[in-house]
């Protein structure tokens, strides 16, 4: 059985999501991050970095969300060769055309690059944080790195309706999970963005993940 560890009020939203999508069982340990589940050597152990998300997929342990989602969205192909079937289903996320899976690459390095932490210190110290411990200088360095970040997803989203290939895929997922927080400020400077947003998070996978963080 899939364990995975970590919050939805943390990166494991993405994972969750994508369990979510593929209709993959799991169980979770719903440990917020910096709590002291995940300072224990026995944690430490599977996740050195005492982050989470983590998975331990009977024994296989992972950790970084991006790295278990591309592990995740393939996941449907092994459990299919498990029972032996003659025909390898293709997973729904994880595109066929190596060039779509080079791009959904390129898309979540990208982000964890460009965006993912960011995005988190933009809306911590604007509005998520209580008012005493908002630092507007972090958040003012956070957006000069953000708004450049969030004008080449709108070039992209101009061009082409998903980020890697004709459909919704993992590169998706991992981008728009990473913008949570993003669905909170104001992205009408960004329409093609804004509506890419909106019709991930309108998924019914990604409506009970955020569910089962708000
Ligand atoms: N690059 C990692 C980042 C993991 C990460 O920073 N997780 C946060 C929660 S969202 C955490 O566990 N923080 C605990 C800490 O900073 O000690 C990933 O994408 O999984």
């Amino acid at each position: 059985m899939l364990r995975i560890y970590g919050s939805a009020k943390s990166r494991a939203i993405r994972v969750l999501w994508m369990v979510g999508e593929l209709g993959i069982p799991y169980e979770q340990k719903d440990w917020l991050p910096r709590s002291p589940e995940t300072r224990t050597p026995e944690y430490q152990a599977l996740n050195p970095n005492s982050r989470v998300p983590t998975i331990d997929d009977d024994g296989f342990v992972l950790s970084e969300s991006m790295a278990i989602n591309f592990y995740l969205a393939k996941k449907p192909e092994s459990m299919a060769i498990n029972f032996y079937l003659a025909k390898k289903p293709r997973s729904p996320l994880y595109p066929a055309d190596p060039k779509h899976e080079a791009l959904a690459l390129q898309w979540s390095l990208w982000e964890t690059d460009r965006l993912d932490r960011q995005i988190v210190n933009y809306v911590n110290h604007t509005v998520a944080l209580p008012a005493p411990e908002r630092k507007p200088a972090v958040a003012e360095a956070a957006w000069t790195e953000v708004v450049p970040a969030l004008a080449v997803l709108e070039t992209a989203l101009a061009k082409s309706k998903w980020l890697a290939g004709p459909d919704f895929s993992i590169a998706d997922l991992n981008v728009a999970a990473a913008l949570y927080r993003a669905l909170f400020i104001d992205l009408k400077p960004w329409p093609c963005l804004q509506s890419w947003l909106n019709a991930c998070w309108e998924r019914p996978s990604a409506k009970r993940a955020r569910a089962m963080r708000e």
